[in-house]
């Protein structure tokens, strides 16, 4: 047999609704062109993320029921205490209510004004946790990774050489940490080889500089490394995910992701010292160090989906579902971030919409046209969320790439869901010369990308 099939069953259902291109309209003046401002309710399919949008397996469902709310030291945290010990291999686990969470705590206890922390590419809840601090997020990826055509298997990779360039630049007091976020989420979903892992958690420790990794999508990562890494096609991923983190100090995690729940996170370290310090933060704003801010039910869910999520039948399908949206797409002519990552698909915007020029946001024109002509919600992975303030002139510097994310919530749609998706894509690709970009007319000071709100130039 050569189709690989969703394997799971469908046990419960959530009925989606159709709108009229009419409503559709006047949804998205309303929204202010924000597709993040858009009733779920107005949304066919949901691509804005795969975080939090997971169906869960009937075993999590059981668990829930099974969750131990006893205050401290319950049953279900050491079940989750156990499973993301036996995976993931560090000594302190504290259990965040989400990934961002872990991120405030470790770059509180870690990070000081005027300090750089490299990463292959910041997401952008880790980058606004570092400047919050008043220290540097550096993004060091390799420079062919830009060239969004070109299908190299390791696209996620950090730049070593920068990186070593940097730690002579600034010097090893002012970088507190490295990190690499496995898959790389704002640079395509590319995953990163072991190779790479190795050579920049020994860069790092040659300095004496801790190494992190933004764990979120750890299963998917590991699984490309089974599949495209020389050495690996016959290890299992849960053996190449236990590699991959024997050779990092500690690492973020948003449950949200490969967590396959719709809630939660932890943060995880080798450091006794910094875990103390760690658990002090977490009892101000999260809680007690056996729930953090999730229930006893979540961690039931988590421990369980951290399992289910190491399946290689799940991941199979997983990958396999992720790339036949890309190859579809791709083969009819759209510009796409080769080749297909993880967790989305990739639309080079500024491929796409030449007409459009970066700070009249082409990403945000094509997500915009997507919901318009479809009901479908993506995001834009560019200049609304990334473009930067120079500093010295203040004139504000588009991001290095112009995307749109089509992100695959885990186990909800079907084939028939993403054939539908792949006809919307090349109907728009089809009137791509018609577009039009924007202007923002309000937006925040940090993450504006959430609450801005557009209008059409
Ligand atoms: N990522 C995503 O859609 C959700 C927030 S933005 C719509 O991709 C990485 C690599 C992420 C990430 C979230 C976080 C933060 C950290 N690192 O959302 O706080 O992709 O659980 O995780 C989102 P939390």
């Amino acid at each position: 047999m050569k189709t690989i099939i969703e394997p799971f069953k469908i046990k419960v259902v959530e009925p989606i609704r159709m709108t009229t291109r009419s409503e559709r309209e006047r949804i998205l003046a309303e929204a202010g062109y924000n597709l993040f401002l858009v009733h779920s309710d107005d949304v066919l399919i949901d691509l804005l993320t795969d975080s939090g949008t997971a169906a869960m397996s009937h075993e999590q469902w059981a668990g829930i029921m099974r969750g131990d709310e006893a205050y401290a030291c319950s049953r279900s945290w050491y079940r989750f205490l156990e499973t993301v010990r036996s995976i993931f291999g560090f000594r302190h686990v504290i259990p965040t209510h989400q990934g961002r969470a872990a991120e405030r705590i470790l770059f509180s206890v870690l990070c000081k004004p005027g300090d750089v922390v490299p990463n292959n590419t910041h997401f952008d809840t880790t980058r606004a946790n570092i400047e919050y601090r008043g220290a540097e997020a550096r993004d060091l990826l390799r420079p062919e990774a830009l060239e969004t055509g070109r299908p190299l298997p390791f696209k996620g990779d950090m730049d070593t050489e920068a990186l070593e360039r940097l730690i002579d630049e600034v010097g090893t007091e002012r970088i507190p940490l490295v990190m690499l976020t496995v898959t790389n989420n704002s640079g395509g979903g590319q995953p990163v080889s072991m190779a790479n892992i190795r050579a920049v958690s020994e860069i790092a420790h040659r300095h004496g500089i801790p190494f992190y990794l933004d764990a979120c999508r750890f299963a998917e990562n590991a699984y490309f490394i089974q599949q495209r890494e020389p050495g690996y096609a016959d290890r299992s991923v849960r053996e190449i995910a236990r590699e991959m983190f024997s050779l990092a100090d500690g690492c973020t995690m948003s449950a949200k992701k490969d967590g396959l729940v719709n809630i939660g996170g932890f943060l995880c370290t080798n450091d006794d010292r910094l875990a103390e310090q760690e658990r002090d933060l977490l009892i101000l704003t999260e809680g007690f160090p056996t729930y953090g801010g999730l229930a006893g039910r979540d961690l039931e869910a988590i421990a369980i989906g951290l399992e289910e999520v190491l399946h290689e039948d799940y991941l199979t399908y997983r990958i396999a579902s992720t790339s036949y949206l890309g190859r579809r797409i791709a083969d009819a002519g759209v510009p796409i971030v080769q080749p297909p990552g993880g967790h989305a698909i990739y639309i080079d915007a500024k491929a796409m919409l030449p007409q459009i020029p970066p700070l009249e946001f082409p990403g945000q024109a094509l997500s915009v046209e997507l919901y318009h002509e479809a009901g479908i919600r993506s995001v834009e992975i560019g200049s609304v969320m990334f473009a930067r303030r120079d500093p010295d002139t203040g004139v504000e510097q588009p991001a290095p790439m112009e995307l749109v994310r089509l992100a695959i919530p885990r186990r909800v749609y079907t084939q028939s869901h993403i054939d539908y998706v792949v006809e919307a894509i090349l109907e728009v690709h089809r009137k791509r010369e018609k577009l039009r970009g924007y202007r923002i007319v309000h937006q925040a000071p940090f993450l504006r990308h959430f609450t801005a709100r557009f209008e059409p130039v």
